[in-house]
């Protein structure tokens, strides 16, 4: 899996990303934002994070959901020009504009176990030749590590070969500094890694899934209709506030005037 600086071309990035199935880039969002975030997902975490344990999540990992409706500045990551421009450019080779499909603030707490390796797009019950439904952005809130639990990826995965035929050999780490974010397809097989440091390992990945499909977290549903308001129309778009052409998910006041005329 390459890894890229701020300075490369994007062309180059998406090339990577569909080669490989996944891409480092780091050093993407600075310091005082990454803070930011981390600030406003900590009451979250520390009164919910435990709500989400389970066989998949872990039980010694904390996780959010409904990340808009919690912090503002993960606005900043979710829209971020780099992570839009990789999916305007895989995605919208299938569709006429892509949602979030989930977002999920991931805190891997000193002692977990390595996750269960998975794709993201396997809840989706058919495949299509060629058509990648979603690609996934995970930012990395701290520095990942081998040690604290770095994203575990399987580059090459995407070629839809078995899960259970994954050596140890083939899976690498996205070991990257903080305010980095690693690019993944969502036909790539990945998951959390063990975390054996003395730290969390927090991260927040966010799916773009196209917009003729359903989005995996319902985020109408979610985040509050009066928060969704408070947003600028390429966050709420990505919420989902938009149809998909002339004829899916139309409603009044859909921003592309996709309504019948009274
Ligand atoms: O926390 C991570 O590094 C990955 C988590 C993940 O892949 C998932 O929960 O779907």
């Amino acid at each position: 899996m390459q890894i890229f600086n701020t300075s490369e071309k994007t062309t180059d990035i998406i090339q990577a990303l569909l080669k490989d199935g996944g891409v480092i880039v780091k050093h993407q969002a600075p310091d005082e934002l990454i803070d930011n975030v981390k600030a406003e997902f900590r009451a979250a975490f520390d009164r919910e994070g435990h709500l989400f344990e389970n066989d998949f999540n872990g039980y010694k990992t904390l996780r959010l959901s409904g990340i808009l409706g919690l912090s503002r500045s993960a606005a900043e990551l979710i829209a971020h020009p780099l992570v839009k421009d990789v999916a305007d450019n895989i995605l919208k080779r299938h569709c006429e504009c892509y949602r979030i499909g989930s977002s999920t603030a991931i805190e891997i707490l000193p002692g977990e176990a390595d996750q269960v390796l998975h794709r993201d797009d396997d809840f989706y019950p058919i495949r299509i030749p060629d058509v990648e439904f979603q690609i996934a952005a995970m930012w990395a809130l701290d520095d990942f590590t081998l040690e604290n639990g770095a994203t575990r990826v399987v580059p090459g995965s995407q070629d839809l070969r078995e899960i259970e035929d994954v050596k140890a050999s083939d899976i690498t780490q996205a070991v990257m500094p903080k305010g980095s974010v690693l690019l993944y397809l969502g036909s790539t097989i990945h998951g959390g890694g063990a975390n054996n440091s003395q730290a969390a390992r927090s991260g927040l990945i966010t799916t773009y899934s196209l917009g003729w499909l359903r989005q995996e977290e319902n985020q109408y549903l979610t985040i509050p209709r009066k928060t969704v308001d408070s947003y600028p129309e390429n966050i709420r778009r990505l919420l989902g506030y938009q149809s998909h052409g002339e004829n899916l998910g139309v409603f009044p006041g859909d921003p592309d005037g996709n309504w019948y005329e009274s």
